[in-house]
């Protein structure tokens, strides 16, 4: 980066960090997008002119609420709510819920933020947002979990619909907590709209949504690894998370041919040696969405796995690692751990897991990496064909959405070599995922005048 391009990265920085304070996962997620794009748009003068970058960095809209709910024994809980709508030029707002303790502002804003490039990425027409709540579903009942959804969505109906904002699952949020929201904003609107995505398959949900993320990761992981003449068959395959992305990812890395050996959750994660195999899979599906329990009965009930309390799996010796929680969960230890232990290629299914230093360990370090916006979009991606699908008021086979899918992450990859690969033939697919991105929105906000 020359030195006038460094000054204004800095300037630019210094101006988001003011307006913004103490909002530190969105500070990280804009300076990685303003480096990649401020080469390019430092020789577009229309693009600075315009402001399209300061514009983009401001969330069109930011909606905070109280939500109050009453837990099983009759005591009254108050949360916050939260819905960013960063960004509606190229369609509706589109982004999932969080529920987890840990959502904040910044957070939410970060999210919105890195959905924006994601959901332009993906072909489809699809602005970028995100919501939710520092309430956390685990260790709630059915009933408090469906008061608490309820009173969310009572506030939330205002401001979402079906041509308007379409918000979907994401941590904490699954097939139930969706059919909950859907329920308390068909009552409030009288209207069965494709409002949600993630809906169950009865009542419009899309076949292959919930595969879709992990599945997703591992189509766009194929293609980074076609690029050195590889495949994941024989490959070893670490893991982080249990959750709705890392069970599909396993699922379809193993199918794949590789041998799947880590899960996780915020309690530590399992190393089975052996690797997953189709039965061993079906005890996760049961044990994490119908009994909702720990990863660490999983060592229990499979001898020859080892549970590591308070641990994350990345010392695990592997050719691919698969990060599948959470954000910034990849650190620069972490990092020098997977070059370590031979690790070829991170493809990151969570969104923002590995922290910018330990980015460029593993960049430096010569692996393929790709950035979430890229690798996981396959998720939102499928709630786009969802939208379609409800808007014509059709179903797809399986194959069908399958077949858009893979489509849908080989354009992806396409889009981040035409735009990453360096002079030397490597791919920078974070350089490659934000120019691609940000060229269509920024061309759309030049179109659509100063809104
Ligand atoms: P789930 O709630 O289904 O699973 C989350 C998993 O990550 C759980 O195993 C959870 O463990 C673990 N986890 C959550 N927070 C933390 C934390 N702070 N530290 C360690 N582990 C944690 O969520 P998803 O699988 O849907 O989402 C996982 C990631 O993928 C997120 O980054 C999300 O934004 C991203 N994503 C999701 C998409 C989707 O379609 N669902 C689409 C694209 C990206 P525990 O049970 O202990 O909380
Ligand atoms: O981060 C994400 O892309 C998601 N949680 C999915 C969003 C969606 O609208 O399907």
């Amino acid at each position: 980066m020359d030195k006038f391009t460094q000054n204004y990265v800095e300037g630019f920085m210094a101006d988001v960090i003011a307006k913004n304070p103490g909002e530190k996962e969105f500070h990280q997620a804009v300076r990685e997008v303003v480096e990649s794009v401020a080469p390019y748009i430092t020789s577009y003068p229309h693009l600075m002119d315009q402001k399209i970058l300061e514009r983009i960095v401001e969330p069109e809209r930011v909606i905070m609420f109280r939500v109050p709910w009453m837990d099983d024994r009759g005591e009254i809980h108050i949360n916050r709510g939260y819905r960013v709508q960063c960004n509606s030029a190229i369609g509706p707002y589109k982004g999932g819920i969080r529920f987890h303790a840990s959502v904040n502002l910044s957070i939410m804003k970060f999210l919105a933020f890195e959905q924006t490039f994601k959901n332009a990425l993906t072909t489809l027409p699809m602005g970028g947002a995100k919501g939710g709540s520092d309430f956390y579903p685990r260790g709630h009942s059915d009933a408090e979990v469906m008061r608490f959804c309820q009173s969310f969505m009572t506030e939330l109906s205002r401001h979402i619909g079906a041509d308007t904002d379409v918000p979907a699952g994401d941590i904490g949020v699954g097939g139930r907590e969706i059919g909950y929201l859907f329920g308390q904003y068909k009552r409030l609107r009288d209207e069965f709209s494709g409002t949600l995505t993630g809906k169950g398959l009865a009542w419009g949900g899309s076949l292959l949504r919930p595969e879709a993320t992990g599945y997703g990761l591992c189509y766009f992981t194929e293609q980074m690894l076609a690029t050195r003449g590889e495949s994941f068959q024989g490959k070893t395959v670490i893991i982080s998370g249990a959750g709705n992305v890392a069970q599909y990812a396993a699922q379809k890395a193993m199918r794949l041919g590789a041998k799947v050996v880590t899960l996780s959750d915020s309690d530590g994660f399992i190393h089975d040696p052996e690797g997953l195999n189709e039965e061993k899979m079906a005890y996760v599906f049961e044990l994490k969405n119908i009994r909702r329990g720990r990863i660490k009965e999983y060592a229990a009930k499979f001898p020859g796995s080892t549970y590591y309390p308070g641990e994350r799996p990345w010392r695990i010796p592997c050719d691919i690692a698969l990060p599948c929680a959470t954000q910034n969960e990849i650190e620069k230890a972490d990092a020098e751990a997977l070059v370590k232990g031979g690790c070829r290629c991170v493809a990151e299914g969570a969104n923002m897991p590995t922290t910018p230093e330990a980015i460029r360990i593993i960049q430096e370090a010569g692996l393929l990496y790709s950035p979430g916006k890229a690798s996981n979009a396959g998720g939102v991606a499928t709630s786009g064909l969802e939208m379609s699908q409800n808007s014509m008021r059709q179903h797809w086979t399986a194959e069908e959405v399958d077949g858009y899918l893979r489509r849908i992450m080989q354009d992806i990859h396409a889009a981040c070599l035409k735009y990453g690969t360096e002079p030397d033939g490597t791919v920078n697919y974070v350089k490659g995922a934000n120019i691609a991105g940000f060229i269509k929105v920024a061309g759309a906000m030049v179109d659509q005048g100063l809104v």
